[in-house]
């Protein structure tokens, strides 16, 4: 795993509210990381997220095919676990989004099977059970990723302009539906980044992404994880936290619960 940032690239990311970021593993790690998070994914069945999480199933609807998504692998991986909850990584993450400590929001895996819809262009923080400006996303290439078969597309700069507004992605299928709640995107143009197996890249909660269908007879297999700076605090919605765990919260809590959101680095 490379894990090392210049200040070009911190300022690059700060600015754009993402960053391509090239070989993050070699192909023995890739190799590893994808039968991992195959494995797991095989003992799921329909559940979408691993362990003790919300109890959310895999249905028929339009968004069920635009990626096969499972969550949480890191509870049943010790493989994903070790990848995505490295120290080195933690650290770059905390130098990208200039915080001293972040915890794992959750994982996920996305897989664009053949012929997959297009993944509507959307913000991921206000999904999530806090609101915080310096939440981060890792997004890494476990089979090459290309216009063709769906790629990632991100508008510059929409971290600095978005507000928690969003869009509703389970219902919300008009690809472009985000220009609507924030029309100044529209006049913005998007990048897109095709990437080699082992590739990644990093996008901020609040910067506006999507991607394309999968216009081949391959899948486009990727593996996220999100983080969240150590402090966030809950703002009251359920997303994927295990329900009895949800319950027990209230406004305004810490998220700081070791088995739900582990902290992968703290600057000593
Ligand atoms: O892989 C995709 O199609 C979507 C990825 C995404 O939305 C994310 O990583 O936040
Ligand atoms: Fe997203």
């Amino acid at each position: 795993m490379h894990a090392s940032l210049t200040s070009e690239q911190i300022d690059r990311y700060r600015r754009d509210g993402f960053l391509y970021y090239p070989n993050f593993l070699d192909q023995s790690e890739v190799a590893e990381l994808k039968d991992a998070v195959l494995a797991a994914i095989s003992t799921m069945g329909k559940r979408k997220v691993a362990g003790d999480g919300a109890n959310l199933m895999e249905g028929d609807s339009h968004y069920d095919r635009v990626f096969t998504q499972r969550i949480n692998l890191w509870k049943i991986s010790d493989t994903v676990r070790r990848y995505l909850q490295a120290r080195d990584l933690g650290r770059l993450l905390c130098e990208l989004e200039g915080v001293p400590a972040m915890r794992v929001w959750h994982d996920q895996a996305f897989i664009k099977e053949p012929y997959a819809n297009a993944t509507t262009l959307h913000l991921d923080d206000p999904y999530w059970s806090f609101y915080s400006r310096h939440a981060i996303t890792i997004w890494i290439a476990l089979e090459e990723a290309t216009i063709a078969n769906g790629c990632l597309c991100f508008i510059p700069g929409s971290h600095q302009i978005a507000t928690y507004d969003n869009i509703n992605i389970g219902r919300n299928m008009d690809f472009g539906a985000l220009m609507q709640v924030y029309p100044q995107l529209a006049a913005i143009d998007p990048g897109l980044v095709p990437m080699k197996a082992g590739d990644s890249s990093f996008h901020n909660g609040l910067t506006a992404h999507g991607a394309g269908v999968n216009m081949t007879r391959q899948r486009r297999i990727a593996m996220t994880c999100a983080y969240m700076p150590d402090g966030s605090a809950f703002n009251g919605q359920q997303n994927i936290l295990p329900d009895d765990y949800f319950r027990s919260l209230a406004i305004g809590d810490i998220l700081n619960d070791g088995q739900q959101n582990p902290l992968v680095y703290a600057k000593e």
